[in-house]
């Protein structure tokens, strides 16, 4: 493993820079931040990083400049620098699966160069963009027309996980610039009501399925390109048809022929980028569809910027770095196992459940690169709701309960539907959570406001809740491509931290296997031998019987 230039350490633990965060962290584990920002009053100055088009201010988390020198102390002795060179360069730092990981090539500009054995992937990767603009364009200028010869007013992604979670949040973060005349909907689960539902008042013969599948060969996805299949031949009654009505964005081309699609109109990517690292690639067709070629092009210079930004600046003031340190130390030294992501713009309402993919999959790691136990705890759980509906629900246990949750906090100064005084109150509710999360309020606040005594102990907020807030100007598809980046070379970070491999799934892929077996089960129309487990069995039967047959 040439690639981690780490220091030889050969655990986390025992490295200077752990250890003198260890001593360090039992030293400052108390101080308030109220009394950090004092001590300090241009903290909330100092204590912020900018690029890329986005401003980071992580002055509210509890740390000190010695906690952020011994941070980037790590950084260094767990060989960051050359981790981020490996992934960029094309070494295969997925090692499990024995795989480079490029997403960066994704947005790499056309005259780079980027190797994956020897042969450089970039205008590969400009190739498939080209013919997805070219598709997209037929599509929206309405040259492209149906079986019947009606234009595609509807567009269906049919995908589930990396092959989903990506377009879904692209296609609500960037409705803004969507085209309003099309519809836009989105098929992940086997569960028949989502197709039922996405389909139940469309027209076949206006509309478009897109099959997303990196495999081609998951349950959930097949099954419902079968379903969508069927459903546009009850009506179109020619199995010709299926050439017009579907497309597909698959590594496997085999399996796409198999189904009927033309392979023409086929769109691929590389076994280089993983699912949860794709929504740029070809499984953006539905987003570029929405919002058309050129915006696509913006969004991915968004990402490109930010990839920039993470290659070239200095660790100190390298806002991925600085998040995923910061994420390492609540996680493993303040033990807040937890992130909520706070996006106070509706549009990103789908951020959060995108993020949980990207760092749960990525960092839901037990074991390091060598195999062995790993010796702290890893990724966080993420989570989240845009503000400011959350407020009224689960911020109260941010606020006074006894977990401690660290928040990110995502606002932009514009909005994109300015409208009276909703954007400023907005914002004014994001900054003063932040502050509230902070500084709380203490019990002679409290008592001042002559509240009874016996009622102080419920009201008081501790504060001393750590919190990142992130700013940019405006939601475009650019910032929106920065923000991506942002988390993904965040959890990047936190994955070269922890010496865990970010990018296999080999718990997904058990998923993907756990039910073969009991379907049958399920299905025979004898009684099967069941030898699961009682619990398992039981269920079994208990479902067997009380079913109705459709
Ligand atoms: C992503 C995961 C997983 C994957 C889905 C869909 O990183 O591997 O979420 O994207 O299981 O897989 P297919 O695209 O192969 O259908």
């Amino acid at each position: 493993m040439s690639y981690t230039k780490a220091t030889p350490y050969p655990r986390l633990t025992e490295r200077p820079a752990w250890q003198a965060l260890a001593k360090h962290y039992r030293q400052v584990h108390d101080l308030h931040l109220w009394r950090l920002f004092s001590d300090d009053p241009q903290r909330g100055e100092r204590l912020t990083a900018e690029g890329a088009g986005l401003y980071l201010d992580y002055s509210k988390n509890r740390v000190t400049d010695e906690t952020i020198k011994l941070l980037l102390q790590l950084a260094g002795e767990c060989g960051l620098a050359g981790r981020i060179d490996a992934m960029f360069s094309g070494q295969k730092i997925n090692t499990s699966e024995e795989r480079a990981v490029l997403h960066v090539a994704l947005r790499a500009s056309a005259s780079e160069r980027i190797e994956v054995d020897g042969v450089n992937v970039v205008p590969e990767v400009h190739a498939v963009l080209a013919h997805m603009a070219t598709f997209s364009d037929s599509v929206r200028s309405k040259s492209w027309l149906g079986h019947t010869g009606r234009a595609i007013r509807n567009v269906i992604n049919i995908g589930i996980g990396g092959s989903d979670l990506g377009p879904v949040m692209a296609y609500e973060a960037l409705r803004h610039y969507s085209r309003r005349d099309m519809t836009f909907r989105f098929i992940s689960n086997v569960d028949g009501t989502d197709f039922a539902e996405a389909t139940r008042d469309l027209d076949p013969e206006e509309t478009l399925f897109i099959i997303c599948s990196k495999t081609f060969a998951t349950l959930e996805t097949l099954t419902n390109a079968h379903s969508a299949r069927a459903w546009c031949l009850r009506k179109l009654k020619d199995e010709r048809a299926v050439q017009r009505h579907f497309v597909a964005v698959s590594t496997n081309a085999e399996g796409v022929e198999e189904f009927g699609i033309d392979t023409a109109n086929t769109f691929g990517f590389w076994d280089w980028d993983g699912g949860r690292y794709s929504m740029e690639s070809a499984i953006g067709l539905s987003t570029m569809l929405a919002i058309g070629a050129e915006n696509f092009y913006a969004m991915l210079s968004g990402f490109h910027a930010m990839d920039t930004h993470f290659r070239s600046t200095p660790f100190d003031r390298n806002l991925p770095v600085l998040m995923g340190l910061l994420a390492v130390w609540n996680n493993d030294f303040l033990g807040a196992n937890t992130v909520a992501v706070l996006p106070y713009e509706h549009y990103l309402k789908r951020f959060p459940a995108y993020l949980q993919q990207l760092a749960m999959e990525s960092n839901g790691k037990h074991v390091t690169l060598e195999g062995a136990q790993a010796e702290v705890p890893t990724g966080p759980i993420y989570w989240g709701e845009p503000g400011t509906n959350g407020q009224h629900s689960f911020y109260q246990l941010i606020h006074q309960g006894t977990a401690l949750v660290p928040c990110d906090f995502i606002g932009f100064c514009q909005s994109l539907n300015p409208m009276g005084r909703h954007h400023d109150l907005l914002l004014a509710n994001l900054f003063a959570q932040t502050e509230a999360l902070a500084f709380g309020k203490t019990k002679e606040q409290i008592a001042a406001e002559g509240t009874p005594s016996w009622l102080v102990p419920h009201r008081v907020c501790e504060g001393n809740r750590p919190t990142n807030t992130i700013l940019a100007e405006r939601l475009t598809p650019g910032t929106l491509g920065q923000l991506v980046a942002l988390y993904e070379h965040s959890v990047f970070t936190q994955g070269a931290i922890w010496n865990i491999d970010s990018f296999d799934q080999w718990g997904v892929e058990l998923g993907k296997v756990l039910a073969q077996r009991i379907i049958p089960e399920l299905e025979s129309a004898d009684e099967p031998k069941l030898g699961h487990d009682s619990s398992t069995n039981a269920l079994i039967r208990r479902y067997r019987r009380l079913r109705k047959e459709p």
